[in-house]
Protein backbone atom coordinates (compact mmCIF):
# COMPACT_ATOMS: atom_id res chain seq x y z
CA UNK A 1 0.00 0.00 0.00
CA UNK A 2 1.17 3.45 -0.65
CA UNK A 3 1.62 6.07 2.08
CA UNK A 4 0.27 8.53 -0.61
CA UNK A 5 -2.73 7.99 -2.73
CA UNK A 6 -1.71 8.18 -6.27
CA UNK A 7 -4.21 9.30 -8.15
CA UNK A 8 -3.56 12.97 -6.26
CA UNK A 9 -1.66 15.85 -8.11
CA UNK A 10 1.14 17.37 -6.07
CA UNK A 11 3.58 20.34 -6.59
CA UNK A 12 7.37 21.00 -5.57
CA UNK A 13 7.02 24.65 -4.52
CA UNK A 14 10.70 26.15 -5.00
CA UNK A 15 13.90 24.35 -7.34
CA UNK A 16 16.48 24.27 -5.50
CA UNK A 17 18.49 21.43 -3.26
CA UNK A 18 14.88 20.51 -1.38
CA UNK A 19 13.11 21.17 -4.37
CA UNK A 20 15.42 18.86 -6.17
CA UNK A 21 15.69 15.92 -4.07
CA UNK A 22 11.62 16.08 -3.67
CA UNK A 23 11.33 16.24 -7.56
CA UNK A 24 13.73 12.72 -7.52
CA UNK A 25 11.63 11.00 -4.65
CA UNK A 26 8.84 12.02 -6.25
CA UNK A 27 9.48 10.08 -9.58
CA UNK A 28 10.95 7.67 -7.87
CA UNK A 29 7.44 6.70 -6.30
CA UNK A 30 5.84 7.11 -10.05
CA UNK A 31 3.61 10.16 -8.48
CA UNK A 32 2.15 13.05 -10.31
CA UNK A 33 3.37 15.78 -9.60
CA UNK A 34 4.79 19.29 -11.20
CA UNK A 35 7.06 22.37 -9.65
CA UNK A 36 6.72 26.29 -9.43
CA UNK A 37 9.52 28.69 -8.04
CA UNK A 38 9.00 32.74 -7.64
CA UNK A 39 12.79 32.81 -9.36
CA UNK A 40 12.85 33.32 -13.06
CA UNK A 41 15.46 30.98 -13.27
CA UNK A 42 15.98 28.75 -9.61
CA UNK A 43 19.22 26.83 -9.44
CA UNK A 44 18.19 23.40 -10.31
CA UNK A 45 16.27 24.09 -13.81
CA UNK A 46 18.67 22.84 -16.22
CA UNK A 47 19.06 19.82 -13.98
CA UNK A 48 15.21 19.41 -13.71
CA UNK A 49 14.80 20.11 -17.83
CA UNK A 50 17.52 17.78 -18.54
CA UNK A 51 16.44 14.37 -16.19
CA UNK A 52 12.59 15.01 -16.27
CA UNK A 53 11.69 17.14 -19.54
CA UNK A 54 8.04 15.31 -18.97
CA UNK A 55 7.70 17.55 -15.81
CA UNK A 56 5.45 20.87 -15.91
CA UNK A 57 7.57 23.77 -14.25
CA UNK A 58 6.21 27.37 -13.75
CA UNK A 59 8.85 29.89 -12.85
CA UNK A 60 7.84 33.30 -11.49
CA UNK A 61 5.18 34.91 -9.44
CA UNK A 62 3.04 31.71 -8.09
CA UNK A 63 -0.15 31.40 -9.51
CA UNK A 64 -2.93 30.67 -6.67
CA UNK A 65 -5.53 29.16 -9.02
CA UNK A 66 -2.21 26.37 -10.40
CA UNK A 67 -1.36 26.20 -6.46
CA UNK A 68 -4.99 24.94 -5.53
CA UNK A 69 -5.69 22.65 -8.01
CA UNK A 70 -2.90 20.61 -5.89
CA UNK A 71 -4.09 18.23 -2.98
CA UNK A 72 -0.26 18.90 -1.81
CA UNK A 73 2.15 21.49 -1.85
CA UNK A 74 5.49 20.81 -0.69
CA UNK A 75 7.49 23.94 0.09
CA UNK A 76 10.97 24.38 0.12
CA UNK A 77 12.63 25.82 3.33
CA UNK A 78 13.51 29.13 1.57
CA UNK A 79 9.92 30.24 0.95
CA UNK A 80 7.97 31.16 4.37
CA UNK A 81 4.58 29.59 4.81
CA UNK A 82 3.22 32.46 5.05
CA UNK A 83 4.01 33.73 1.81
CA UNK A 84 0.08 34.84 0.92
CA UNK A 85 -0.41 33.16 -2.23
CA UNK A 86 0.46 29.79 -0.21
CA UNK A 87 -1.67 31.04 2.30
CA UNK A 88 -4.39 31.35 -0.13
CA UNK A 89 -3.83 28.16 -1.34
CA UNK A 90 -4.19 26.49 1.82
CA UNK A 91 -7.57 28.67 2.86
CA UNK A 92 -9.24 26.68 -0.31
CA UNK A 93 -7.68 23.10 1.30
CA UNK A 94 -4.89 22.52 -0.34
CA UNK A 95 -2.06 20.67 2.64
CA UNK A 96 1.04 22.28 2.97
CA UNK A 97 3.70 20.08 3.52
CA UNK A 98 7.56 19.93 3.42
CA UNK A 99 10.53 17.13 2.37
CA UNK A 100 10.96 16.20 6.54
CA UNK A 101 7.45 15.70 6.68
CA UNK A 102 7.43 13.37 4.19
CA UNK A 103 10.64 11.89 4.73
CA UNK A 104 9.52 10.93 8.37
CA UNK A 105 6.26 9.35 6.64
CA UNK A 106 9.22 7.19 4.77
CA UNK A 107 11.88 6.42 6.84
CA UNK A 108 11.94 3.01 8.36
CA UNK A 109 15.31 3.22 10.77
CA UNK A 110 15.53 5.98 13.80
CA UNK A 111 15.73 9.54 13.74
CA UNK A 112 18.03 11.65 15.81
CA UNK A 113 16.46 15.28 15.19
CA UNK A 114 18.76 18.27 16.26
CA UNK A 115 18.04 21.64 15.83
CA UNK A 116 18.84 25.20 17.63
CA UNK A 117 19.54 28.46 16.70
CA UNK A 118 23.50 27.37 17.39
CA UNK A 119 25.63 24.48 17.31
CA UNK A 120 23.31 22.74 14.79
CA UNK A 121 26.32 21.65 12.83
CA UNK A 122 28.73 20.63 15.04
CA UNK A 123 26.13 18.55 17.18
CA UNK A 124 24.90 16.42 14.00
CA UNK A 125 28.50 15.86 12.60
CA UNK A 126 29.97 14.84 15.79
CA UNK A 127 26.76 12.31 16.76
CA UNK A 128 27.28 10.46 12.93
CA UNK A 129 30.88 10.29 13.50
CA UNK A 130 29.96 8.98 16.95
CA UNK A 131 27.26 6.41 15.36
CA UNK A 132 29.88 5.61 12.67
CA UNK A 133 32.83 4.90 14.86
CA UNK A 134 30.11 2.49 17.28
CA UNK A 135 29.62 0.34 13.38
CA UNK A 136 25.80 1.74 13.36
CA UNK A 137 24.99 2.44 9.18
CA UNK A 138 24.18 6.22 9.53
CA UNK A 139 22.89 8.70 7.61
CA UNK A 140 23.63 12.06 8.28
CA UNK A 141 22.00 15.65 6.55
CA UNK A 142 18.95 17.30 6.40
CA UNK A 143 20.07 20.96 6.62
CA UNK A 144 23.48 20.22 6.43
CA UNK A 145 24.84 18.88 3.59
CA UNK A 146 22.38 16.46 1.60
CA UNK A 147 18.77 16.85 1.66
CA UNK A 148 16.99 14.36 4.13
CA UNK A 149 14.75 12.72 1.50
CA UNK A 150 18.17 11.65 -0.70
CA UNK A 151 19.60 10.26 2.31
CA UNK A 152 16.49 7.34 2.37
CA UNK A 153 17.66 4.04 1.96
CA UNK A 154 16.29 0.53 3.26
CA UNK A 155 19.87 -0.22 4.85
CA UNK A 156 20.26 2.68 7.22
CA UNK A 157 20.26 1.72 10.47
CA UNK A 158 20.57 5.22 11.82
CA UNK A 159 19.49 8.97 10.67
CA UNK A 160 21.04 11.82 12.05
CA UNK A 161 19.46 15.39 11.02
CA UNK A 162 20.04 19.08 11.15
CA UNK A 163 16.89 20.25 10.88
CA UNK A 164 15.98 23.95 10.62
CA UNK A 165 13.25 26.01 11.60
CA UNK A 166 12.00 26.71 8.07
CA UNK A 167 12.16 22.98 7.78
CA UNK A 168 10.37 21.90 10.90
CA UNK A 169 7.53 25.18 9.76
CA UNK A 170 6.03 22.71 7.59
CA UNK A 171 6.83 19.52 9.43
CA UNK A 172 3.46 18.08 10.68
CA UNK A 173 5.21 15.28 12.89
CA UNK A 174 8.68 13.87 12.39
CA UNK A 175 7.96 10.85 15.71
CA UNK A 176 11.66 10.69 16.30
CA UNK A 177 13.50 8.32 18.70
CA UNK A 178 15.53 11.36 20.62
CA UNK A 179 14.81 15.16 19.18
CA UNK A 180 16.84 18.00 20.44
CA UNK A 181 16.46 21.70 20.39
CA UNK A 182 20.08 22.70 21.72
CA UNK A 183 19.78 26.18 22.32
CA UNK A 184 17.31 28.82 21.53
CA UNK A 185 18.61 32.84 20.60
CA UNK A 186 17.05 35.08 18.20
CA UNK A 187 17.63 34.46 14.85
CA UNK A 188 15.78 34.72 11.53
CA UNK A 189 14.10 38.28 12.69
CA UNK A 190 13.40 38.98 9.20
CA UNK A 191 11.20 36.30 8.62
CA UNK A 192 9.39 35.65 11.63
CA UNK A 193 7.28 38.29 13.69
CA UNK A 194 8.66 37.80 17.13
CA UNK A 195 10.98 35.41 19.02
CA UNK A 196 7.61 33.14 19.94
CA UNK A 197 7.16 32.21 16.42
CA UNK A 198 10.28 31.42 15.91
CA UNK A 199 10.54 29.46 19.20
CA UNK A 200 6.91 27.63 18.07
CA UNK A 201 8.84 26.74 14.47
CA UNK A 202 11.48 24.88 16.42
CA UNK A 203 9.58 22.90 18.67
CA UNK A 204 7.81 20.99 16.55
CA UNK A 205 11.08 18.93 16.82
CA UNK A 206 9.42 17.50 19.64
CA UNK A 207 6.24 16.38 18.06
CA UNK A 208 5.66 12.45 18.51
CA UNK A 209 9.46 12.11 19.80
CA UNK A 210 10.06 8.78 21.75
CA UNK A 211 12.97 10.84 23.87
CA UNK A 212 13.88 14.08 24.53
CA UNK A 213 17.53 16.28 25.33
CA UNK A 214 17.41 19.23 27.16
CA UNK A 215 19.80 22.14 27.49
CA UNK A 216 19.80 22.52 31.65
CA UNK A 217 22.08 25.67 30.72
CA UNK A 218 19.12 27.40 28.33
CA UNK A 219 15.17 27.38 29.76
CA UNK A 220 13.65 28.03 26.41
CA UNK A 221 15.21 24.27 24.78
CA UNK A 222 13.19 22.59 27.19
CA UNK A 223 9.65 21.14 25.34
CA UNK A 224 6.23 20.90 26.94
CA UNK A 225 6.07 17.07 26.24
CA UNK A 226 4.34 14.92 28.93
CA UNK A 227 6.48 13.76 32.15
CA UNK A 228 7.13 10.09 31.58
CA UNK A 229 8.52 10.92 28.09
CA UNK A 230 12.49 9.85 29.09
CA UNK A 231 14.11 13.33 29.34
CA UNK A 232 18.16 13.56 29.46
CA UNK A 233 20.02 17.03 30.05
CA UNK A 234 23.55 18.35 28.99
CA UNK A 235 24.64 21.75 30.50
CA UNK A 236 28.34 22.97 31.95
CA UNK A 237 26.93 22.74 35.31
CA UNK A 238 27.38 19.54 37.66
CA UNK A 239 25.35 16.88 36.12
CA UNK A 240 22.27 14.74 38.58
CA UNK A 241 20.45 11.83 37.32
CA UNK A 242 20.90 11.33 33.73
CA UNK A 243 22.13 14.88 32.94
CA UNK A 244 26.02 15.18 31.22
CA UNK A 245 27.67 17.82 32.95
CA UNK A 246 31.46 18.86 33.77
CA UNK A 247 32.79 18.23 37.38
CA UNK A 248 36.20 18.59 39.00
CA UNK A 249 38.68 15.98 39.82
CA UNK A 250 42.13 16.61 40.80
CA UNK A 251 41.51 20.65 39.71
CA UNK A 252 40.47 19.01 36.03
CA UNK A 253 37.43 19.76 34.14
CA UNK A 254 35.91 15.92 32.99
CA UNK A 255 32.98 15.03 31.03
CA UNK A 256 30.66 13.42 33.17
CA UNK A 257 27.32 11.24 33.27
CA UNK A 258 25.47 11.51 36.22
CA UNK A 259 28.34 10.56 38.66
CA UNK A 260 31.13 9.13 36.52
CA UNK A 261 33.43 11.21 35.02
CA UNK A 262 34.16 10.07 31.24
CA UNK A 263 36.97 12.35 29.31
CA UNK A 264 38.95 15.39 30.63
CA UNK A 265 37.77 18.20 28.63
CA UNK A 266 41.93 18.90 27.79
CA UNK A 267 41.60 16.02 25.35
CA UNK A 268 38.82 17.79 23.20
CA UNK A 269 40.27 19.40 20.23
CA UNK A 270 37.53 21.51 19.85
CA UNK A 271 38.36 24.87 21.40
CA UNK A 272 35.94 27.07 23.98
CA UNK A 273 33.38 26.50 26.66
CA UNK A 274 30.68 26.55 23.48
CA UNK A 275 32.56 23.17 22.86
CA UNK A 276 32.53 21.71 25.76
CA UNK A 277 28.62 21.88 25.74
CA UNK A 278 28.28 20.47 22.35
CA UNK A 279 30.69 17.33 23.13
CA UNK A 280 27.97 16.81 26.24
CA UNK A 281 24.99 17.32 24.17
CA UNK A 282 26.68 14.57 21.65
CA UNK A 283 27.05 12.47 24.30
CA UNK A 284 23.63 12.65 25.82
CA UNK A 285 22.04 12.44 21.90
CA UNK A 286 23.83 9.20 21.29
CA UNK A 287 23.60 7.70 24.64
CA UNK A 288 19.73 8.16 24.04
CA UNK A 289 19.97 6.50 20.97
CA UNK A 290 21.88 3.16 22.77
CA UNK A 291 25.61 4.02 21.16
CA UNK A 292 27.93 2.81 23.49
CA UNK A 293 30.24 5.11 25.50
CA UNK A 294 33.77 4.07 24.07
CA UNK A 295 33.27 4.96 20.40
CA UNK A 296 31.90 7.99 21.79
CA UNK A 297 34.54 9.44 23.80
CA UNK A 298 36.79 8.41 20.85
CA UNK A 299 35.47 10.62 18.38
CA UNK A 300 35.73 13.37 20.98
CA UNK A 301 39.50 13.05 21.25
CA UNK A 302 39.88 13.16 17.51
CA UNK A 303 37.20 15.93 16.46
CA UNK A 304 38.98 19.20 15.75
CA UNK A 305 35.47 20.65 14.66
CA UNK A 306 33.89 22.27 11.39
CA UNK A 307 35.28 24.77 8.98
CA UNK A 308 34.50 28.35 9.61
CA UNK A 309 33.46 27.87 13.43
CA UNK A 310 36.14 28.76 16.02
CA UNK A 311 38.62 27.08 13.44
CA UNK A 312 42.38 28.01 14.04
CA UNK A 313 43.98 29.04 10.50
CA UNK A 314 47.22 30.63 11.28
CA UNK A 315 49.61 32.17 13.84
CA UNK A 316 51.34 35.56 12.90
CA UNK A 317 53.70 38.05 15.42
CA UNK A 318 52.13 35.57 18.49
CA UNK A 319 48.87 36.39 17.61
CA UNK A 320 46.60 33.90 16.60
CA UNK A 321 43.93 34.11 13.86
CA UNK A 322 40.45 32.18 14.40
CA UNK A 323 37.90 31.93 11.44
CA UNK A 324 34.30 31.53 12.80
CA UNK A 325 31.94 32.84 9.35
CA UNK A 326 28.92 30.74 10.70
CA UNK A 327 28.59 32.69 13.27
CA UNK A 328 25.83 34.16 11.63
CA UNK A 329 23.44 35.50 14.41
CA UNK A 330 24.40 37.15 17.70
CA UNK A 331 24.28 34.27 19.85
CA UNK A 332 26.71 32.25 17.84
CA UNK A 333 29.18 35.40 18.27
CA UNK A 334 28.80 35.59 21.74
CA UNK A 335 29.76 32.07 22.48
CA UNK A 336 32.52 32.26 20.52
CA UNK A 337 33.97 35.50 21.97
CA UNK A 338 33.27 34.52 25.64
CA UNK A 339 34.23 31.05 25.13
CA UNK A 340 37.80 31.83 22.99
CA UNK A 341 37.86 34.85 25.39
CA UNK A 342 38.32 33.24 28.54
CA UNK A 343 40.64 30.50 26.62
CA UNK A 344 43.08 32.60 25.59
CA UNK A 345 46.25 34.23 27.72
CA UNK A 346 45.49 37.97 25.98
CA UNK A 347 42.71 39.24 24.54
CA UNK A 348 40.97 39.42 21.31
CA UNK A 349 40.40 41.59 18.49
CA UNK A 350 37.25 41.07 16.76
CA UNK A 351 36.02 41.81 13.39
CA UNK A 352 32.36 41.68 12.88
CA UNK A 353 29.56 42.75 11.03
CA UNK A 354 27.28 42.00 7.64
CA UNK A 355 23.58 41.84 7.26
CA UNK A 356 22.20 41.35 10.73
CA UNK A 357 19.09 39.97 10.01
CA UNK A 358 16.85 42.83 11.63
CA UNK A 359 18.47 41.51 15.36
CA UNK A 360 19.56 43.18 18.35
CA UNK A 361 23.25 43.45 18.94
CA UNK A 362 22.70 45.19 22.39
CA UNK A 363 23.89 41.50 24.46
CA UNK A 364 27.31 41.91 22.50
CA UNK A 365 28.53 45.06 24.61
CA UNK A 366 29.28 43.76 27.61
CA UNK A 367 31.41 40.26 26.50
CA UNK A 368 32.96 42.72 23.56
CA UNK A 369 34.22 45.27 26.80
CA UNK A 370 35.43 41.94 29.05
CA UNK A 371 37.17 40.30 26.12
CA UNK A 372 37.98 42.53 23.38
CA UNK A 373 41.24 44.90 22.95
CA UNK A 374 39.26 46.70 19.77
CA UNK A 375 36.39 45.76 17.02
CA UNK A 376 36.85 46.26 13.63
CA UNK A 377 33.50 46.58 11.73
CA UNK A 378 32.48 46.19 7.92
CA UNK A 379 29.27 45.16 6.26
CA UNK A 380 25.85 46.78 6.27
CA UNK A 381 25.27 46.94 9.94
CA UNK A 382 28.49 48.10 11.07
CA UNK A 383 26.90 51.69 12.01
CA UNK A 384 24.00 49.66 13.89
CA UNK A 385 26.71 47.53 15.67
CA UNK A 386 28.94 50.46 16.93
CA UNK A 387 25.98 52.06 17.94
CA UNK A 388 25.20 48.72 20.06
CA UNK A 389 28.46 48.40 21.10
CA UNK A 390 29.05 51.64 22.70
CA UNK A 391 32.55 52.95 23.45
CA UNK A 392 34.34 50.67 26.10
CA UNK A 393 36.65 49.65 23.37
CA UNK A 394 38.25 51.58 20.38
CA UNK A 395 35.75 50.65 17.36
CA UNK A 396 36.97 50.74 13.26
CA UNK A 397 35.01 50.97 10.82
CA UNK A 398 36.41 49.54 7.37
CA UNK A 399 35.55 48.47 3.71
CA UNK A 400 36.42 45.30 2.87
CA UNK A 401 37.48 42.07 4.62
CA UNK A 402 41.27 41.87 3.99
CA UNK A 403 41.27 45.70 5.13
CA UNK A 404 39.80 44.71 8.53
CA UNK A 405 42.55 41.94 8.58
CA UNK A 406 45.44 43.83 8.05
CA UNK A 407 43.90 46.68 11.10
CA UNK A 408 42.95 43.93 13.41
CA UNK A 409 46.77 42.52 12.67
CA UNK A 410 47.94 46.06 13.41
CA UNK A 411 45.62 46.40 17.05
CA UNK A 412 46.70 42.86 18.36
CA UNK A 413 49.17 42.57 20.88
CA UNK A 414 51.30 39.09 21.13
CA UNK A 415 48.92 36.51 22.92
CA UNK A 416 45.65 37.93 21.56
CA UNK A 417 43.80 35.75 19.22
CA UNK A 418 42.23 38.09 16.22
CA UNK A 419 38.44 36.51 15.85
CA UNK A 420 36.47 36.73 12.68
CA UNK A 421 33.12 36.20 14.20
CA UNK A 422 30.35 38.73 12.87
CA UNK A 423 27.33 38.06 14.49
CA UNK A 424 25.52 38.58 11.30
CA UNK A 425 25.21 37.00 7.37
CA UNK A 426 27.50 37.33 5.05
CA UNK A 427 25.23 37.66 2.11
CA UNK A 428 25.57 41.77 1.63
CA UNK A 429 29.33 41.29 0.76
CA UNK A 430 29.97 37.45 0.13
CA UNK A 431 28.61 34.55 -2.36
CA UNK A 432 27.89 32.86 1.49
CA UNK A 433 29.73 32.28 5.16
CA UNK A 434 31.99 29.86 3.38
CA UNK A 435 33.73 32.27 1.04
CA UNK A 436 33.34 35.00 3.64
CA UNK A 437 35.80 32.55 5.79
CA UNK A 438 38.32 31.47 2.89
CA UNK A 439 38.55 35.30 2.04
CA UNK A 440 39.65 35.87 6.21
CA UNK A 441 41.93 32.57 5.99
CA UNK A 442 43.30 33.79 2.85
CA UNK A 443 44.06 37.69 4.15
CA UNK A 444 45.16 36.15 7.66
CA UNK A 445 47.66 33.84 5.85
CA UNK A 446 49.40 37.09 3.36
CA UNK A 447 49.94 38.68 6.71
CA UNK A 448 53.32 36.88 7.15
N1 LIG B 1 13.64 31.01 -3.11
C1 LIG B 1 12.89 31.83 -3.91
N2 LIG B 1 11.78 31.33 -4.51
C2 LIG B 1 11.39 30.05 -4.37
C3 LIG B 1 12.15 29.19 -3.56
C4 LIG B 1 13.28 29.70 -2.94
O1 LIG B 1 13.20 33.00 -4.07
O2 LIG B 1 10.35 29.67 -4.99
C5 LIG B 1 14.85 31.55 -2.47
C6 LIG B 1 14.77 31.55 -0.95
O3 LIG B 1 14.20 32.71 -0.45
C7 LIG B 1 16.23 31.36 -0.55
C8 LIG B 1 16.84 30.59 -1.71
O4 LIG B 1 15.91 30.67 -2.76
O5 LIG B 1 16.88 32.61 -0.46
C9 LIG B 1 17.11 29.14 -1.38
O6 LIG B 1 15.92 28.54 -0.89
P1 LIG B 1 15.60 27.02 -1.11
O7 LIG B 1 14.44 26.67 -0.26
O8 LIG B 1 15.52 26.69 -2.57
O9 LIG B 1 16.92 26.35 -0.51
P2 LIG B 1 17.59 24.94 -0.86
O10 LIG B 1 18.55 25.08 -1.97
O11 LIG B 1 16.53 23.91 -0.98
O12 LIG B 1 18.43 24.71 0.48
C10 LIG B 1 17.74 24.38 1.66
C11 LIG B 1 18.35 25.11 2.83
N3 LIG B 1 18.29 26.56 2.57
C12 LIG B 1 17.46 27.37 3.24
O13 LIG B 1 16.77 26.98 4.15
C13 LIG B 1 17.45 28.81 2.86
C14 LIG B 1 19.78 24.68 3.01
O14 LIG B 1 20.27 25.23 4.21
C15 LIG B 1 19.84 23.16 3.15
O15 LIG B 1 21.19 22.73 3.21
C16 LIG B 1 19.15 22.50 1.98
O16 LIG B 1 17.80 22.98 1.87
C17 LIG B 1 19.11 20.97 2.09
O17 LIG B 1 18.28 20.54 3.11
C18 LIG B 1 21.18 26.33 4.09
C19 LIG B 1 20.77 27.46 5.01
O18 LIG B 1 21.24 28.58 4.84
C20 LIG B 1 22.59 25.86 4.49
N4 LIG B 1 19.90 27.22 6.01
C21 LIG B 1 19.49 28.22 6.98
C22 LIG B 1 20.50 28.32 8.12
O19 LIG B 1 21.24 27.34 8.37
O20 LIG B 1 20.49 29.37 8.82
C23 LIG B 1 18.14 27.84 7.57
P1 LIG C 1 24.52 25.88 13.21
O1 LIG C 1 24.51 24.74 12.26
O2 LIG C 1 23.39 25.84 14.21
O3 LIG C 1 24.70 27.22 12.57
P2 LIG C 1 27.34 25.39 13.84
O4 LIG C 1 27.77 24.15 14.51
O5 LIG C 1 27.60 25.54 12.39
O6 LIG C 1 25.80 25.63 14.17
O7 LIG C 1 28.01 26.62 14.61
C1 LIG C 1 27.69 27.93 14.21
C2 LIG C 1 28.28 28.95 15.14
O8 LIG C 1 27.61 28.88 16.40
C3 LIG C 1 29.75 28.72 15.46
O9 LIG C 1 30.52 29.39 14.55
C4 LIG C 1 29.90 29.30 16.87
O10 LIG C 1 30.18 30.67 16.79
C5 LIG C 1 28.50 29.16 17.47
N1 LIG C 1 28.35 28.06 18.44
C6 LIG C 1 28.92 26.84 18.44
N2 LIG C 1 28.50 26.14 19.52
C7 LIG C 1 27.65 26.92 20.20
C8 LIG C 1 26.88 26.76 21.40
N3 LIG C 1 26.89 25.63 22.09
N4 LIG C 1 26.10 27.81 21.79
C9 LIG C 1 26.05 28.96 21.09
N5 LIG C 1 26.77 29.17 19.97
C10 LIG C 1 27.55 28.17 19.51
Amino acid sequence: MSLIASDQFRIVVGLGKSGMSLVRFLARQGLRFAVADTRANPPELVTLQRDYPEVEVRCGELDVEFLSRASELYVSPGLAVATPALQEAAARGVKLSGDIDLFARYAKAPIIAITGSNAKSTVTTLVGEMAAEAGKKVAVGGNLGTPALDLLSDEVELYVLELSSFQLETTERLNAAVATCLNLSEDHMDRYADMQQYHLAKHRIFRGAQQVVVNRDDGLSRPLVADQLPCWTFGLGKPDFKGFGLTERDGEKWLTFQFEPLLPTRELKMRGAHNQSNALAALALGHAAGLPFAPMLATLQRFVGLEHRCQWVCEHSGVSYYNDSKATNVGAALAAIEGLGADIAGKLVLIAGGDGKGADFAALQAPVAKFCRAVVLLGRDAERLAGALGDAVPLLCVQSLEEAVQRAAELAESGDAVLLSPACASLDMFKNFEERGRLFAAAAQALA
